[in-house]
This record gives structure tokens, sequence and C-alpha cells, in this order.
């Protein structure tokens, strides 16, 4: 049987690098300082989310994997896609549960991956080709915030996915924008679904980024590693401590890291060098919250209409069933 399995980069490597440079750069020089969340998923650290994807604490992904399981086939009944799109796909476990909901259908014809992390899609792509004979499979490599025209339209009824919440590390105003791009890759009627960590017990929320094996916390300090490999840095991480705390004004966790001490950091590749004095603090990530009622605060004028909610009975976590609007154009 004929598989295809195949990746390509959204950028070629050097012209990521230099929007590496950049972005590191700027992040840096920022009042108080930043390195971009995307840079935590190099090979350790994509590892090392997998890893706080089964902790105790982070109820996310297993909350949001038995909603999908609930709801797969009846998702697949309202869309009848032949195609899968995912976004930020990772170890893409999840992708499945549909992918096994398109084939009991019988409409299952096409999957595409899209990942910050080349081997993440390299390796899921290698395990959908063994796990669904026939199906048409490719990846694209690159960040969702600016590569999603890569991966273009299709003559397919698609289905679009972005799971985890990963959503929430996007501002809310820059929500509207990424979301009118993703209505671009599809036509009318065609559906997505998008997972959201909704608003709850801040205590809840800090449990979960704050989990007691520390793994979240070598997430964190790992993005100093990442930063040091690709653009000749000399970060200390053992210089920095994890820090994770709920912001309940802006709905969202922000992860930081706060030297523990004065430290001297050069990163030749950026051009910078500064002392981090005791208590100066790096934002890594921030992870917004949502309601029903913020996240439909966003879709007016992005071509997605919210068409259902689904949740778990605790209210943990919700999948966003949008469809592109069929009363517009289908032209982006
Ligand atoms: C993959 C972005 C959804 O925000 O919860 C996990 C990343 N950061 N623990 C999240 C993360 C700290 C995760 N997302």
């Amino acid at each position: 049987m004929a598989v295809l399995a195949r990746y390509r980069k959204a950028r070629a490597a050097t012209e990521a690098s230099s929007a590496m440079v950049a972005e590191v750069r700027a992040g840096l020089l920022k009042d108080p300082p930043e390195i971009p969340c995307k840079y935590f998923y190099d090979d350790a650290g994509s590892r090392l989310f997998e890893e706080i994807t089964r902790l105790p604490e982070y109820y996310q992904t297993r909350t949001e994997e038995r909603i999908l399981e609930k709801n797969a086939d009846a998702v697949v009944a309202r869309f009848r896609p032949t195609e899968l799109v995912e976004l930020g796909s990772g170890a893409s476990r999840k992708t499945r549960v549909l992918l096994d909901a398109m084939a009991r259908a019988r409409l299952l014809k096409r999957c595409v991956l899209f990942d910050i992390n080349e081997r993440s899609l390299q390796e899921s792509l290698r395990g959908l080709a063994a796990a669904y004979p026939g199906l048409e499979a490719r990846g694209v490599a690159g960040d969702f915030a600016t590569d999603l025209g890569a991966i273009g339209k299709s003559t397919q009824r698609r289905l679009a996915i972005f799971l985890g919440g990963t959503i929430g590390n996007l501002l809310p105003s820059a929500v509207p924008a990424f979301l009118a791009g993703l209505a671009a890759l599809l036509s009318n009627g065609d559906g997505f679904l998008l997972g959201v960590d909704l608003v709850k017990d801040p205590a809840r929320l800090h449990a979960a980024y704050n989990d007691a094996a520390g793994v979240t916390a070598r997430f964190n300090r790992n993005i100093l590693k990442v930063v040091n490999e690709a653009l000749a840095g000399d970060f200390d991480a053992a210089a920095f401590e994890h820090v994770a705390f709920y912001d309940p004004e802006r709905s969202w966790i922000e992860m930081r890291l706060r030297a523990l001490r004065p430290t001297r950091v050069r990163v030749r590749g950026a051009g910078i060098d500064r002392t981090f004095e005791a208590g100066d603090e790096i934002r890594t990530e921030i992870s917004c919250k949502y309601t029903r009622a913020s996240l439909m605060e966003l879709l007016p004028g992005t071509g997605l209409q919210l068409v259902d909610w689904l949740t778990d009975d605790e209210g943990l976590f919700a999948l966003a069933v949008l469809e592109r609007d069929r009363s517009r154009p289908t032209a982006a």
C-alpha cells in the first residue's frame, strides 16, 4: 500500500534562525525581559512537556482526551471531514482519536500535521503511516503564529484541530488575527476544534504549573539551554528559579525565571551582555484561561462561529466546536 508521509519546513533553516536571533534579542531587551515560549520545544523540551502531560496536577491533557473520546464521532458526523489538519500536534496522541472516528465513518483520506518541532513531526508521521495504511499524511514545521499559510488550502472537507490549550500562549489581542488566518485555510462549512483551558480555582491552576515533582521547573529552565545552544549564550540555568503564578486580572498563568543571585549573561549570537540582579525575572510564557463568553468575544470578524461547547463534568477544560462561517465567501 502506498503511504505518503513527508514533511517540509515552513521556512528555510537560515531564515528561522535569523528570526530567532531577532526575537530573542528583542525579548531580552524588553523591560521586563522575555523569551518567546515557542523556544521551549527543542527535543529535550518536547520530551519534558510530554512528561508534564502525565503529571497528576496537570489535568489539561487527560481531561481534553476524555472530552474528545466522548464526542469524536458526533463531531465527525457533523462536519464529515475527509482531511484532518492538526496544529501543534506534538506527540499527536489525540490525533488518533479523531482519525479513528473518521475511519469508522469511512471518510479518512488525508492528514496534515503542523508543529514547531521537526523531530516530533517526523515521529508522528512515521507512527501515523504505520497505524493508518493508505493515509496521505504530510507535515509542515513552523510557528503557528506566523506560518499557517504554508499549510495551503484543500479541495477536501477539512476538520482543523488545535488542542491542548496552546491558544492560551497567544495574547488575547493576537487571537482574532490567528483565528482569521486559520479560517482562511478552511472552506465554508468546514470545522475547527479548539481546546481551551478554562478559568477555575486559582489553587488548581497554581498546582498545575508548580508540580511537586519539579518537571515544569525543569521545562522552564530548559529554555535557557535552548538559547545557549542556538545563540552561543552562557546562561547559568542553575542561577534561575522557576516561577509560575495566576494573574486573575488577565486570566492567565505567567511563567518566569527569577535570578537567585547576580548573574552575568552573554548571548553572543544575539548581541546581549547583561547582568541579572537577584530577583530579576524573565517572562517565558503566558497561558490564558478562557470562559465560553471570553472566547466568544474574540470571534466576530474571524470567519468562525461557535456551534458547540464541549466540556467535562468539573468544567476544567473545553473543546470549542467552530464552523467556518457559511455566510461568508470562501476566499481569504
Ligand atoms: C502546551 C501551551 C498548553 O500552557 O499549559 C505546560 C505549556 N507550560 N506547563 C500550557 C505548559 C507549563 C502548555 N501548553
